[in-house]
């Protein structure tokens, strides 16, 4: 009967440690754009959006970016991007046509940074996309997420406490039952 407590107490323990841990790894991904990743527009939209699973941090500065590029890697867009929840929108103010590249970078709702790239083709220019040179991030603090380090030890604690405190129980219901 004791046994059985002990082994719940740590099964509680190991739960709550994934519990916990879980939504710390959990970054940003991004959906859909538009226009989309190998898209063929006739005109350079106005604007360029980028849809995420969950919230982008606005965390001022420029931790968020968004960089368009024309097929001779000059930037095209204007402004800084403007976050909306988990829509990113850079407008876009320079005449381009054939491919362009849209580098971004943007923080996860855990603070983490994430950043990927993808491309279109204005008008029937050439299909291929030149590889721009990735747009120089700044360098941002890791402040807020951080790492799930702590929680990891917190848990081995929980379950030591844990097993500790099963033991504890486990042999005193045994000395009980001796006498
Ligand atoms: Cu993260």
């Amino acid at each position: 009967m004791r046994s059985s407590v002990a082994v719940a107490a740590l099964a509680l323990a190991a739960l709550a440690v994934l519990g916990v841990a879980g939504p710390a790894s959990a970054h940003d991904q991004l959906l859909s754009t538009s226009p989309k990743d190998g898209a063929v527009v006739a005109t350079v939209p106005d604007e360029v959006t980028l849809t995420f699973s969950d919230l982008v941090m606005d965390a001022g500065g420029e931790a968020n970016q968004v960089r368009i590029l024309d097929s001779s890697c000059r930037p095209i867009d204007a402004g800084d991007a403007t976050i909306a929840d988990n829509v990113v929108t850079q407008r876009i103010t320079q005449p381009a046509t054939g491919p362009v590249t849209v580098q971004w970078r943007v923080v996860s709702r855990d603070g983490h940074p994430v950043s990927g790239e993808f491309s279109f083709t204005v008008g029937d220019g050439p299909a291929a996309s030149p590889s721009c040179a990735a747009a120089a991030a700044p360098a941002t603090p890791d402040s807020g997420g951080g790492s799930v380090l702590p929680w990891v030890i917190g848990g081995v604690v929980l379950v030591v406490v844990a097993a500790g405190g099963g033991y504890l129980l486990a042999t005193r219901s045994r000395r009980t039952d001796d006498q």
